[in-house]
């Protein structure tokens, strides 16, 4: 097989990246480990940047989203029962949109049907060939069938335990890794949200965050320690916990319910530089990790794909090579913002019981500097929107 650009993972970023190029008349192939279904069986981000959605819209598969997402024009967050609303309108003009990701990753397989696009499932054995060299390939296995696609570019969207950060050599790669001392407990369930927008809460407790899908299906997290068990929570502990957490207003208005999804994520913060190795290019989670509280993951490989599929447009159609040279600064420029941000507000939102009484004594200050400035909360308003790409 020949193509163009070679895709390795059909989630968001490989798929959306797929979705561009090929409007744009560019060759791809995308090859998946996963079956289809168990690629929509995940459950993972809810708040999309008004840049993503721009650019899910660019490659046309913004409609559902604009019918049944939810435009939020700010968030919420609570410190010790007190409520702290970020006017994301009035502070900088923008807003994000709820609509989970499993949603855009289903909306992106159905352009991709539409388009006849080759995406290959159950592919095994990945390996990227000559990245290096004018003339790489892939390798992989197919029903038992030994395969290699030969391209002119491999595009490594496939997420932080894929195979491709891992083909850029150890002598040529660098990471920058922060691990948190704990995770995210997770429940979806099919109850009206307690509140219209996000609430971000932090007391003596620990973390807890009140998000939703629509007006009848809820997310919920909780943060616990990092040993913790997903087996130990039965629904009624998790609710039992999590209304402890929230402010009162919230917990007063909790509708609990089964959940038809409980899991726990742990968090890290990610990078790997550089994103561009001779003619493979890293996207999204197979480059940097973020913690989910700036809900910045599915965000950053938009803008990552934004950059790349910019770049490889300008090759083909413009015959100029200038942007994908440039490809991994443009990308990691963003990146390193976005992983600012995330981690601040990690650091604002959760205990950290082992950190010095000094450090343990900051958020409160941070919080009280958020309720009597404008200005600051018009820097995190900025940031949780997302900064220009
Ligand atoms: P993905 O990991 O989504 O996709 C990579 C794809 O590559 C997968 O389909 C995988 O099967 C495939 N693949 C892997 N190795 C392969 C190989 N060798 N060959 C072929 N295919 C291979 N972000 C938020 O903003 N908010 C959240 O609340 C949030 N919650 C999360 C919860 C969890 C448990 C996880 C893991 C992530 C969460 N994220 C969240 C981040 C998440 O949304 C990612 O940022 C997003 O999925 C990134 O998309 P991709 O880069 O496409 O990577
Ligand atoms: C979610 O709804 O899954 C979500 C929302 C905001 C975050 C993280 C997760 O910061």
């Amino acid at each position: 097989m020949r193509t163009q650009v070679a895709i390795i993972g059909a989630g968001p970023a490989g798929l959306l990246l797929s979705q561009l190029l090929m409007k744009s008349g560019i060759e791809t192939i995308v090859l998946e480990r996963r079956s289809r279904e168990y690629v929509l069986s995940r459950i993972r981000a809810g708040v999309i940047e008004s840049g993503a959605v721009d650019l899910l819209d660019k490659a046309g598969v913004g409609d559902r989203l604009h019918r049944e997402g939810h435009v939020h024009d700010g968030c919420n967050l609570a410190y010790d029962q007190q409520m702290l609303r970020i006017d994301f309108k009035s502070l900088c003009g923008d807003h994000v949109v709820v609509y989970g990701q499993t949603e855009i990753t289903r909306d992106l397989y159905d352009a991709q049907d539409a388009l006849g696009a080759n995406i290959i499932h159950g592919v095994d054995d990945v390996e990227i060939i000559g990245a290096d060299t004018d003339s790489p390939y892939v390798t992989f296995k197919h029903d038992g069938q030994d395969k290699r696609i030969d391209c002119d570019f491999v595009a490594g969207c496939d997420g932080f335990h894929g195979v491709s950060r891992q083909t850029i050599p150890d002598s040529v790669r660098s990471e920058f890794e922060k691990i948190y001392p704990f995770g995210w407990l997770g429940v979806l369930s099919e109850t009206p949200p307690v509140n219209d927008e996000l609430i971000y809460a932090s007391g003596p407790r620990g973390f807890a965050l009140a998000s939703m899908r629509s007006p009848v299906l809820s997310r919920h997290y909780i943060q616990v320690p990092l040993n913790e068990k997903v087996e130990n929570w039965s629904d009624d502990a998790f609710w039992d916990e999590y209304r402890k957490r929230l402010p009162q207003s919230a917990a007063e208005a909790l509708v609990t319910g089964p959940s038809i999804e409980k899991s726990i994520a742990p968090l890290r913060s990610f990078v790997s530089e550089p994103m561009k190795w001779g003619r493979l290019f890293l996207c999204g989670d197979a480059a940097h990790i973020v913690p989910p509280t700036g809900a910045k993951g599915l965000n950053l490989a938009a803008s990552d794909v934004f950059y790349l599929w910019r770049a490889m447009s300008a090759h083909y159609n413009d015959k100029d090579g200038a942007l994908i040279d440039r490809y991994g600064e443009d990308a990691l420029a963003r990146v390193w913002q976005a992983m600012r941000f995330s981690w601040w507000m990690t650091r604002l939102m959760h205990l950290f019981p082992d950190d010095p009484a000094f450090d343990q004594r900051i958020p409160a200050v941070e919080f009280a500097h958020l309720q009597n400035s404008e200005t600051a909360r018009r820097n995190l308003a900025e940031n949780y929107v997302g900064l220009p790409y």
